[in-house]
């Protein structure tokens, strides 16, 4: 393979949202896979046989295949902006309550459909829980754990996304003003957009597609 690393990744996919903007903060690049979830390639299954995105695969073939793991390996070869320069202790159990009950209510809430047993607006009250917790923190402070960006911000803001755009105009009707502002900076940020940069599919025998170009 290729010197860099290689990131088997999905738009749309939150936990890769979440692995792109910690390559981007670190400033690495890496050879970039853009996947389809409903027909994944051999060579990513051939490394990572559970199946989810993100996975990144290193030049001495480690293979790091949760999107925290991601982040946190990123982040730990170089971290100018200083992500980790925060209680990580705290940035864990906020990460945790995000990949734990906040995700589970926030599939729900998204397909409400598929899950009859409560109503799209009871799941979305469960995934407010969550939201108070963070409106609570930027009371006084632009970002989740302080004056500067954190590895808890840039880990949570594609969650936090998600639950908005089921629903934008309940999300910014909702009493969570800090939170929304904070969002609306988020979608907004250079770094956010480069993440989102859209890439065709990858097939066997295209040429190397380099993340970020720039
Ligand atoms: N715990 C994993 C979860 C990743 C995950 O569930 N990704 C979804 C896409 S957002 C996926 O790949 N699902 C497999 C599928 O839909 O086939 C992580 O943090 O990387």
């Amino acid at each position: 393979m290729s010197s860099l690393p290689r990131l088997y990744s999905f738009r749309r996919c939150p936990y890769a949202m979440r692995a792109r903007l910690g390559l981007l903060f670190a400033g690495l690049k890496v050879e970039l896979r853009e996947i389809v979830l409903k027909n994944k390639p051999a060579p990513m299954l051939e490394i990572s046989p559970k199946g989810t995105v993100p996975v990144l695969e290193l030049p001495d073939d480690r293979v790091i295949e949760e999107s925290r793991e991601i982040l946190e390996w990123a982040l730990a070869q170089n971290d100018p902006e200083g992500l980790l320069d925060v209680d990580l202790q705290l940035a864990a159990g906020l990460l945790d309550q995000n990949d734990g009950d906040f995700k589970h209510w926030l599939d729900r809430y998204k397909y409400a459909d598929r899950h009859p047993e409560m109503s799209q607006q009871e799941y979305r009250q469960h995934g407010e829980v969550f939201l108070k917790v963070l409106e609570g923190l930027l009371t006084d402070r632009p970002y989740l754990l302080g004056n500067t960006i954190s590895i808890a911000d840039i880990g949570i803001m594609p969650f936090v996304r998600q639950f908005a755009h089921v629903d934008r105009q309940t999300f910014y009707a909702l009493p969570y003003p800090k939170l929304q502002q904070w969002l609306q900076n988020w979608l907004e940020h250079p770094v956010f957009l480069q993440a989102m940069t859209k890439f065709e599919p990858w097939q066997e025998g295209d040429e190397v597609v380099v993340f970020p170009a720039v």
